[in-house]
């Protein structure tokens, strides 16, 4: 799971990076407008994962994670003639967005269009990704018209659904919609993975809320699928994500007023965006939260865990979360016969706790 961390510059990208991830890269004050991209993997916070930990006392507690990219280097008329080589590469090769919003003043920090205006800000990388989305259609339909010309009416049958599809996605982004709001079959989406539309990635949109209370993203809406926002007071918070002590991390919050940090939060939410779920697998060894899409299969699930896994699947274990909680052990859940074996069509759900039995 790979999310972009993308917003216009001076935004606070590499702070917010930093706050989510624990790092230091260095901020300037001056937009470098370079393209370069540091990357970080941090782990998903999961209480359910923290209470089976307590439950089981294991040599190694291990949490889903998520790789933030800090992609440096977008801005307005970025995409005028489409976005170059590595860059557009880095972009569409996420799995979602971390769109980076200023809502900060200082006057040290100069804003590209001078005056903070998040709405604006949102719309303008909006905007390109519509552009970028709309210049990747059109190379597609050209294509595929050259092939008609050359091979001739032959071939155009073959490519009809396919035109079809892509001539309605043209209209819905010519009415300035994000791809995310057009409904498209797992088919569909599926075939459609190899274009890297921008507009059709999930996006979490971080309010950097500066010196204000997070609280105060509430006054931009974004009204789409697949999207959230969330406020963070980016600069405070990668500084407080900078202490080892957690007296000084207490000390640090009391004294700036704050009751709750965002960071864990905003991971959480990038992560629930994304299509994914948790499940888990326990024991004296390790408890582990892993990651699956929703509507993965009981030997897809194993299969992120190691492939004989899924190569030699036999059966699934599956207890519920809540269940083993209140049961306080696998025998006991057992015992109440709410352990189920589960063959390979079923259906994970999140917090399913699994055991695998495979033959390889
Ligand atoms: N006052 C204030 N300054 C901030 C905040 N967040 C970031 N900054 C400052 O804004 C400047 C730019 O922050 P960066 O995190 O480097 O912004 P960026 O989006 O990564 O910028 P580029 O990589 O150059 O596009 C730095 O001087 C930061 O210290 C904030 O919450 N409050
Ligand atoms: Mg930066």
């Amino acid at each position: 799971m790979r999310l972009g961390i993308i917003g216009l510059p001076n935004s606070g990208k590499t702070t917010i990076f930093n706050a989510l991830t624990g790092q230091n890269l260095s901020t300037a004050a001056v937009s470098s407008g370079q393209f370069e991209v540091h990357t970080a993997t941090v782990d998903v916070p999961d209480p359910r994962l923290d209470a089976l930990s307590a439950l089981f006392k294991p040599k190694k507690t291990t949490h889903a994670t998520i790789i933030y990219a800090d992609i440096a280097g977008l801005d307005k008329g970025i995409s005028a003639g489409g976005l170059q080589g590595q860059f557009r590469n880095q972009l569409s090769q996420v799995d979602g967005f971390l769109h980076v919003v200023r809502a900060f003043d200082d006057e040290t920090v100069p804003h590209p269009y001078v005056d903070v205006d998040p709405a604006r800000d949102l719309e303008i990388i909006d905007g390109e990704f519509l552009l970028e989305d709309m210049a990747t259609v059109e190379r597609r339909l050209e294509k595929i018209a050259d092939e008609i010309r050359i091979k001739g009416k032959k071939v155009e049958a073959q490519h009809a659904e396919e035109v079809g599809l892509l001539q309605r996605i043209q209209a819905h982004l010519e009415e300035e919609k994000p791809l995310r709001d057009f409904d498209l079959t797992p088919e569909q989406a599926k075939n459609l993975r190899g274009f890297g539309f921008l507009s059709l990635k999930p996006i979490l949109v971080v309010v950097n809320t500066g010196d204000d209370a997070p609280q105060a993203a509430a006054e931009l809406t974004y009204d789409h699928r697949h999207s959230a926002i969330v406020g963070l007071q980016g600069k405070l918070e990668a500084e407080i994500a900078q202490l080892d002590d957690p007296d000084d991390v207490a000390m640090f919050m009391e004294e700036y007023g704050i009751t709750e940090l965002s960071r864990a939060k905003v991971i959480r939410l990038s992560y629930e965006l994304m299509n994914i779920q948790s499940f888990f697998t326990v024991g004296e060894d390790e408890c582990r939260a892993w990651s699956v899409r929703i509507g993965a299969t009981a030997p897809e699930a194993a299969g992120t865990i190691h492939s004989d896994l899924q190569k030699g699947f036999i059966r699934a274990e599956v207890m519920q979360y809540q269940d083993l909680l209140d049961a306080g052990s696998e025998a006991e859940v057992k015992k109440q016969g709410k352990m189920q074996l589960q063959g390979k069509d079923y259906i994970v759900k999140d917090g399913d706790i699994v055991h695998i039995r495979f033959n390889v």
